[in-house]
């Protein structure tokens, strides 16, 4: 009685889980890690970090669930939350209170690709004694290491990038701070939303291949976007690979590479609806980061919970288009594409 022999009881700790966050934490070139039951219940446990009173700033354009989770949840317990464009430090700089005591940033932005400089508002959030946190789901540790620019915690939705396979759903707290870390294992502990051993299974089996994967939803993804770039039927391409994103060099500086996700303008509703109705190669869904190619409709999707004038504003219109570049032969995926497009009127 009274002796601990390191594993009590699974939800508390779990010996496939405590491999997985030991890994992930090394990834990411932090000290700590703590999975959780999903990308939102990690961020979720992050939040608790601030209590009732105190303030959040926020990317504009997050994963339609962080804001929902923020503007929904959140909010109601008295957490302050202000929404503003992130990719200039300068914004960051003027909504910062009294009261501010984490910046959380997604950076590249899903779904329209923008880029936040991590040291630029890792900078300016310390000066005003906040924390900064990166949802770093889709890039992955392979291509962005946010803590290396002075961010203090990463999150992910492990379902993506990090599992790889899209048959697990998951989250991942990283950082450095002992005694922040403490604080997550307790909520962990507490709460309960951990990630199964089985889950944590799959992702550590995801991330032997996460370096493979990753070069190829790379090299997939720069050659995907190229090509859209060039089609007559494309309106506009995001995606921080391509010379015309006005961040292309910060993303070349902060990021060892672009990544698979890609996201592209038809001009309307009907014109997306024949893209995403016509392709046979890549599947219409939600989730992003397998190695299949899936294709989404953001503003019904994925960010249909963001205010309409809000999606307007951050170009998430009804003709916007999401792909995930998988790592089929990436000339099949263009194939497929190239007649999709092709049946727009
Ligand atoms: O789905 P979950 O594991 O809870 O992760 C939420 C999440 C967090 N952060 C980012 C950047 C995300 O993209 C997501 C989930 N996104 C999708 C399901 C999607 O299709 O965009």
């Amino acid at each position: 009685m009274g002796r601990h022999k390191g594993f009590e009881y699974a939800r508390t700790q779990n010996p496939t889980r405590a491999a997985l966050e030991k890994n992930i934490a090394a990834l990411e070139g932090g000290r700590f890690g703590y999975a959780f039951a999903s990308g939102m219940s990690a961020i979720d446990a992050t939040l608790r970090l601030v209590k009732g009173g105190e303030h959040v700033i926020v990317s504009d354009n997050t994963y339609g669930g962080t804001f929902r989770l923020f503007s929904r949840v959140l909010a109601q317990y008295g957490v302050e939350f202000d929404f503003v464009d992130t990719t200039d430090a300068s914004n960051v700089e003027a909504a910062l209170k009294e009261n501010t005591r984490m910046v959380f940033v997604e950076t590249p932005t899903n779904p329209v690709m923008m880029v936040t400089d991590l040291q630029a508002v890792s900078d300016v959030a310390h000066r005003a004694g906040a924390r900064v946190v990166c949802d770093n789901t889709f890039l992955s540790p392979y291509l962005q290491r946010p803590l290396e620019f002075g961010v203090d915690i990463v999150v992910h939705s492990t379902t993506k990038y990090l599992n790889g396979h899209s048959d697990s759903i998951g989250g991942i707290v990283v950082l450095n701070d002992e005694k922040d870390a403490e604080w997550i294992q307790f909520i962990q502990n507490s709460v309960g939303a951990i990630l199964s051993p089985f889950d944590s299974w799959l992702v550590l089996r995801g991330t032997k291949t996460l370096a493979l994967r990753m070069e190829q939803h790379d090299a997939s993804g720069r050659k995907v976007a190229a090509f859209l770039e060039e089609h007559p039927k494309v309106q506009i391409v995001y995606y921080p690979g391509s010379v015309s994103h006005r961040q292309h060099d910060l993303a070349k500086r902060q990021q060892r590479g672009f990544g698979g996700m890609v996201a592209f303008e038809t001009g309307s509703l009907e014109n997306a609806r024949t893209v995403l109705e016509s392709v046979r190669l890549c599947t219409l869904a939600e989730s992003l980061g397998g190695v299949e190619t899936l294709i989404s409709h953001p503003a019904t999707m994925t960010h249909a919970s963001v205010l309409p004038e809000t999606r307007t504003r951050l170009g998430i219109t009804d003709g916007l288009v999401r792909i995930s570049v998988g790592v089929e032969d990436v000339e099949d995926i263009i194939a497929d594409l190239d007649q999709a497009l092709d049946k727009i009127p």
